[in-house]
Parts: C-alpha cells; structure tokens; sequence
C-alpha cells in the first residue's frame, strides 16, 4: 500500500506567550516572563512548513486555537460575566490562571494526537486519537477543541476514526477532576477550589511518545512522566495495531528535562536515531531493532549518541533529537534541526550531524537548521510543531477535495496575511488581560478556519 504522510504543521496564535507552565520542561521554566513575538512564531512555523515542502513533503496546516480559553476561565469565576468580563477579572484576580487559560500550546501538534495509518491496523482504517494532555492544566484544555478540529478535517476522509481524549478516570464519575487539577488549585489560588481527586490513571500525551519504525508501532511510557503505559496499551488496542511494542522511559533523563520521548528520540521509515540514555531499560533499543527485522526482513539502521558525545543536558539544550526526519522524493532522508544545534557548546550537535550526514551506511544526506527560537524557548522544536498522518491515495485525494488544509502558495499566503493582521508583534503577560487581544484572536480563528473551508 503506497501511503503519502502528510505533516500537519501546528501555527501558534496571537497570544503566544513565555508562561512558565510547564515544571518539568526546562525552556518553559527558564524563560518564564520573556517577551514573545507573536508575529515572529507564526512566521517561524510558516518558514518550517516551506522547508519541508521544498524537499517535496506533503504539509498540513493546524489552526490555532481561541484563547484565552473562556470556558476555564468561567470555571473559576462562575458568573454570568461576559468573555471581555471574565478576562479582565482574572487578569486582577488570578493573572496565573490566565497566563494558563491563555497558552498558545495548542501549536505543538505533536501532542495532538496518536496516529497508526490503514496498513498497522486490523481494519485497515486509519486511526487518530486526540490525546487528553492531563499533565498540565494549560495543555488539559486543548484536548476537545482538538478533537473537534481534527474530526472536522478528516470528516469526509474514507476508512478513517478520529477517537476522542481517553477518559483519564473511567473508574471515578468526576472524571475531569484529579491531581492535576489540585495542583492547578495550588498554583493558581481560587475562589472555588475543584474538588481533589485519586490520581490520573491515564494520561496521554500523544504522537511525542510514539515512534512508526514501518509497520512497527512503538509506544514510549513512563510512569514518572506525561505517558502512561495504561493509555499507550489503551490506544494500541482501540486501534486495532498489529505490531505494537510497549518500551518505557529512563525516569533519570525524565528528570533531567526530557519530558516527552521527542526530546531524546526521533525516527523515520527504517532509521532510529536515539540517545544511549533514552529507554529504562539499555537493551530495548537492541528489542526494537530486533522486532523491527522480524516483521520487514530488513535491518533497522540505529544510529545511538552515546553520552560521551553528547550529554542528556547538553541533548535538552540543543534539541537535537527534537528534529525532523524526512524521506524526500529520491528516497534520500533529510533531518530538520533547530538552530541551537550550531550555536549551544561551540556546535558540537551539529557536528554530531555533519557526520551522521557523511556516513554512508545510512540515507541521510543533508542537514538542515531553522530558526525556530519562539517555539525553542517553550520547549518546542521541529518534531513538536508536527502530526504526521501517513495517508492513503484515496484517503488524502478525499482530504484535499473536502478542505483547504493541504499547503500549497496561496493558502501559505492566505496565512500570512491573516498573521500580518492579527498577530502582535511583541507581548507579554501583562498585555493578555486586554480584551482586544481576544478580539482579534476571535477574528484570525473565523478567518483561519473559512480559509481552510473548516
Ligand atoms: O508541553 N511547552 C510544551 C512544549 C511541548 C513540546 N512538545 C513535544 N516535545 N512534542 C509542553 O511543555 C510551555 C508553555 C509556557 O510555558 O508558556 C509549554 O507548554
């Protein structure tokens, strides 16, 4: 079956901001307060999706979310104020909250969603599951509007399921209330706590933790991360995967700020490029490969950085593994890295890949580095701006037909003109309590998603 992926590419929105929202995240925690452009992060993402689309990729565009998000907002002040109302109460009240309510986070489709194509499953549908991002309050609220958007663009899409958020406490009747909200409670004092709650039993983080190595689906868990293993079975199973494979991350590279597999892993087609500290357990990268042969009869190519040559810290700061693989039309592979591989520790991941690139015992032959810096400085690189959905002919031919999401020149356009109008060029938490910038957030939305034909 010849399937085209198709790589979504998420657009951050006019109140993209530096919050701090994520502890376990060290770009997020230490520009905490930084001045965004809002304007320079749609840009950003626009030149990635032109990157890719030079080396004859197939790019989707995901529009961004409205924020600030109201309906939090009306959860913790329930008046029957208005959304101008509401949004300037919390910016007196609980400017944490807004900062929160206001994320553009939306924009790392990687989180989106988790994808196995027609030919991993038992049905031979294609399957998505918006992922529920329990992890973090700001990211929590994503999860129905992205499923909303993503069922809207695969609406008329043949042989095709987009399922909804797990349930994160199918065993509790409040089933949205746990942990996460009582830290929510803590960080963000209210006038009407939520109720606490047992722990989150499963929590998913999407794509970030989920490698296609061809057929073979393989899902990174963790029981000190944002990926539970219960959730990963979960989806494997509502999926209908043949060949899934459950391996689970290193708690200690958790720690050191390798919040999602993303961070410390990247794969395409039949190349796994890993840290040597990726995986709790040293021998499952030789697992992975193992399952890999059985299934297709051919090697994996693993290349493995060891810690000698590049540390996991030194991995976090670069985002090296946060990169891109590509199969271009020859089938020749590219990797799309962030520009801090060049500039952190006198470019030493850069040379990493430079000599990747010169080896010949793997497809890889060109390197490519964007400036991604707005996305960077939340803890975003290449690899979290996308969704990749392997698609079939029938089924992409019936995307194109039914929606405007597929770029070409004229929707990139379209997109750029509605950022040059909307977006701010520079903000910071102290500008989102006006309500103009909802205003105007409200407008790129309605013009975003007509220009889809969403
Ligand atoms: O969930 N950052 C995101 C970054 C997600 C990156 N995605 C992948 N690795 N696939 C997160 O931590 C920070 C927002 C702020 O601090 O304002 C944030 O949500």
């Amino acid at each position: 079956m010849h399937l085209t992926e198709v790589i979504f590419i998420g657009l951050p929105g006019p109140t993209h901001h530096y919050g701090g929202l994520s502890a376990d995240n060290v770009a997020s925690s230490s520009n905490k307060g930084a001045l965004s452009s809002p304007k320079t992060a749609a840009r950003q993402a626009l030149s990635l999706a032109r990157a890719l689309m030079a080396r004859g990729q197939t790019v989707g565009l995901l529009a961004p979310q409205l924020r600030p998000y109201i309906p939090l907002l009306a959860e913790y002040f329930p008046t029957a104020l208005g959304a101008d109302a509401l949004i300037e109460i919390a910016a007196k009240e609980n400017p944490t909250l807004l900062e929160k309510a206001s994320a553009s986070s939306a924009m790392w489709a990687a989180n989106a969603a988790t994808v196995s194509p027609s030919p991993d499953n038992a049905d031979g549908k294609l399957h998505i599951t918006t992922a529920n991002l329990q992890t973090n309050l700001h990211r929590r609220i994503e999860a129905s509007d992205t499923h909303a958007l993503l069922a809207a663009i695969f609406k008329n899409v043949p042989d095709s399921v987009v399922h909804p958020p797990l349930n994160p406490s199918p065993n509790r009747g409040e089933a949205r209330r746990g942990a996460d909200m009582a830290t929510a409670a803590q960080q963000c004092p209210l006038p009407n706590p939520p109720p606490t709650g047992e722990g989150i039993q499963y929590m998913d983080e999407g794509a970030a933790n989920h490698m296609r190595l061809g057929l073979l689906n393989v899902f990174v868990y963790s029981d000190a991360g944002r990926q539970s293993l219960s959730a990963s079975e979960t989806i494997a199973k509502n999926h209908g995967v043949k060949h899934a494979l459950f391996v689970k991350q290193n708690a200690e590279v958790i720690a050191r700020g390798v919040f999602h597999n993303d961070v410390i892993a990247v794969s395409n087609d039949n190349v796994l490029l890993v840290h040597e500290s990726a995986f709790a357990d040293s021998g499952d990268t030789i697992r992975i490969a193992q399952v890999y042969e059985k299934i297709h009869g051919q090697k994996l190519i693993v290349i493995t950085i060891l810690d000698a040559e590049l540390s996991v810290d030194e991995a976090v700061a670069t985002y090296l593994f946060n990169s891109q693989i590509i199969t271009k039309p020859d089938g020749k592979m590219a990797i799309i890295a962030p520009e801090e591989v060049g500039i952190l520790y006198d470019g030493k991941a850069q040379k990493l890949l430079e000599k990747i690139r010169a080896d010949a015992s793997n497809p890889i032959d060109e390197i490519i580095t964007l400036d991604l810096r707005q996305s960077m400085r939340n803890g975003g690189g290449p690899a979290c701006l996308r969704l990749r959905v392997p698609m079939l002919p029938a089924q992409l031919s019936a995307l194109q037909k039914t929606t405007n999401v597929i770029a070409n020149d004229a929707l990139l356009a379209g997109v750029e003109a509605i950022v040059e109008k909307y977006y701010p060029d520079e903000l910071s938490a102290s500008n989102l309590g006006n309500p103009e910038l909802y205003h105007a957030c409200q407008k790129m939305r309605d013009e975003m998603l007509a220009l889809m034909k969403l």
